[in-house]
């Protein structure tokens, strides 16, 4: 399975702001993991929620192991180098037939980290159709910060419910198609939205954002991420453990003091959300 990104995949995502899809997990494995995620929630008797979908990485060893994945990393360091930091992992799971949904918005603006070159990958563990909701992404739209306002709506999984208010041309949004396995890469200023999930399957999704470890934190003191690949020369960030073991305890303290650190800037004056 082809792991690396081709030189017009680079050019692309210099061009458009993101690129996919990139085959990541064969069938078997996204299934094994899918299986994973899920009964973990039957045992648990509820669906990941609130702080367990943010930083899983330090609770399951799994997604410890998926954003340490070669297959990953490799197409992360065409795009940003060699010495990786992971700073935040996500799960945006929308149940089937529901409303929720993602408003247009850049990611930058909310992050307080101060560079360009900051990249998520998104991995589908199940379909990511126009039906499921998968993500819509504005061509270009990474080159301009574009004017946001924070709405805190109840069915806006984001954070805020920061919404951009001009400059969307959704005639010329692309949906982000793609099958369980496959990823897509999207630069930290990409405008990209998604709609409900009308389908009758779950839509999972896990973000990883990855970030060269030249990067600083505006917005607090203190901040966390993993060190994925290669070195890190500056200490901007404090390096987040692995689990040993799923709910290793050290690991769930240092979850629960950076999750604490980071609501207090990524959802300050939220009434509450996802
Ligand atoms: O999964 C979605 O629909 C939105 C994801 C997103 O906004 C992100 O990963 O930056």
């Amino acid at each position: 399975m082809p792991c690396k990104l081709t030189e017009a995949q680079v050019a692309y995502y210099r061009r458009d702001g993101f690129c996919f899809p990139v085959p990541v997990f064969s069938s078997a494995e996204v299934r094994d993991l899918r299986q994973q995620l899920e009964t973990f929630e039957t045992r648990q008797g509820h669906v990941l929620q609130g702080a367990q979908r943010l930083k899983t990485n330090l609770l399951l060893t799994w997604v410890d192991r998926v954003i340490r994945d070669p297959r990953i990393l490799d197409p992360v360091e065409a795009l940003i180098g060699p010495n990786i930091l992971c700073w935040s992992v996500q799960f945006w799971i929308k149940e089937p037939q529901t409303i929720d949904y993602v408003s247009w918005h850049q990611d930058y603006q909310y992050w307080g980290l101060d560079s360009a070159e900051i990249v998520t990958a998104w991995v589908a563990l199940s379909p990511a159709t126009v039906e499921s909701g998968c993500m819509r992404m504005q061509p270009g739209s990474h080159t301009v910060r574009m004017p946001h306002r924070d709405l805190f709506e109840e069915t806006n999984m984001l954070s805020r419910g920061q919404t951009i208010t001009e400059g969307i041309d959704e005639a010329r949004a692309v949906p982000i198609l793609l099958t369980p396995g496959e990823m897509s890469l999207h630069h930290v200023r990409i405008a990209h939205a998604s709609a409900p999930n009308r389908s009758a399957d779950r839509r999972i999704g896990i973000s990883i954002r990855y970030m060269p470890p030249q990067t600083r934190q505006q917005l607090a003191e203190w901040d966390s991420a993993a060190l994925v690949r290669g070195e890190d020369r500056y200490g901007h960030f404090v390096h987040e453990p692995s689990p040993g073991s799923d709910f290793d305890p050290t690991c769930v303290a240092f979850h629960e003091k950076t999750i604490a650190n980071l609501l207090s800037f990524l959802y300050k004056d939220a009434a509450g959300g996802k």
